[in-house]
């Protein structure tokens, strides 16, 4: 059970981010209440959100997944949550660990970190059933991945390497893959071939939509970004409930639902 989720709102210099999309300039004021309506949907799938104040300073800073990787006690009902704190890919968003420091371990006791030269974004992990997916891509180098998974492997957790970096409109593994629970394994067509996904039940999700695979299982409920009908639809067939949310602005900036927060 995830009991509580960190976030951030964007800053007003938001579109001065990093970006590859293509689809324009984020509009501010849609962007603040597209980021409200998913703090609303946390509060709504039972989290209690901590929220930290926009930071001009690094206006890809709403996307908090990327500062930290959090082991949650839902996959090992044994452990206290530790953190490990990344070392962002991209120079630009490196600071943005610092700010986050003081408060994840405010609300995380135990936590470690990722050094130079290894690089990891935590949108490169999926943990998948005591096992983490780690996305070898032009954020995450294998230096870091390697230190991800020594920290895992001491906590009892298998991990392997997905490389991503010959695959077009991927910035992060998780912009194509989620694990929902009940070895359900949200993949886009692109990935769905790879051997270390063959355990798992797929969630296949076609090119065309390969935006909607970023979505995020909460408690009784998985968020969604709104405007992909088939896939909801998909979800509810396997008797999921799902909540739909615009993501239009972050999509702008190339960031998908998961991004916006960290859970445990
Ligand atoms: C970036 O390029 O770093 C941001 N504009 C988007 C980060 C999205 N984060 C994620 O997929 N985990």
């Amino acid at each position: 059970m995830l009991t509580s989720a960190v976030v951030r709102a964007p800053a007003p210099n938001f579109f001065e981010g990093l970006t590859t999309a293509g689809l324009g300039a984020p509009n501010y004021g849609r962007a603040l209440e597209q980021h409200e309506a998913y703090c609303a949907a946390l509060e709504r799938c039972g989290l209690r959100l901590t929220r930290l104040k926009a930071d001009p300073n690094y206006p890809d800073s709403t996307f908090v997944e990327d500062t930290a990787v959090v082991l949650s006690p839902r996959s090992r009902s044994d452990l206290l949550p530790q953190i490990v704190l990344t070392r962002a890919g991209a120079p630009s968003r490196r600071g943005e660990v610092e700010s986050c420091r003081s408060i994840l371990a405010g609300l995380v006791p135990s936590s470690h970190e990722i050094k130079s030269p290894g690089t990891l974004d935590g949108g490169d992990v999926c943990e998948a059933q005591m096992h983490f997916f780690i996305g070898i891509s032009e954020r995450t180098n294998e230096v870091g991945a390697q230190q991800l998974a020594k920290l895992l492997a001491r906590q009892g957790y298998a991990s392997s390497f997905i490389d991503i970096r010959n695959f077009d409109g991927l910035l992060h593994l998780k912009s194509g893959l989620a694990y929902l629970g009940d070895n359900h394994l949200v993949v886009t067509e692109a990935l769905a071939d790879r051997t270390e996904f063959g355990g798992y039940d797929l969630v296949r999700v076609n090119s065309d939509d390969e935006y909607v695979a970023n979505c995020v299982r909460v408690n009784e409920y998985v968020l969604v970004a709104a405007g992909y009908p088939k896939f909801e639809e998909q979800l509810r067939d396997l008797g999921y409930q799902t909540i739909a949310l615009e993501m239009s602005e972050f999509q702008k900036m190339d960031g998908g639902l998961s991004c916006l927060s960290l859970r445990f």
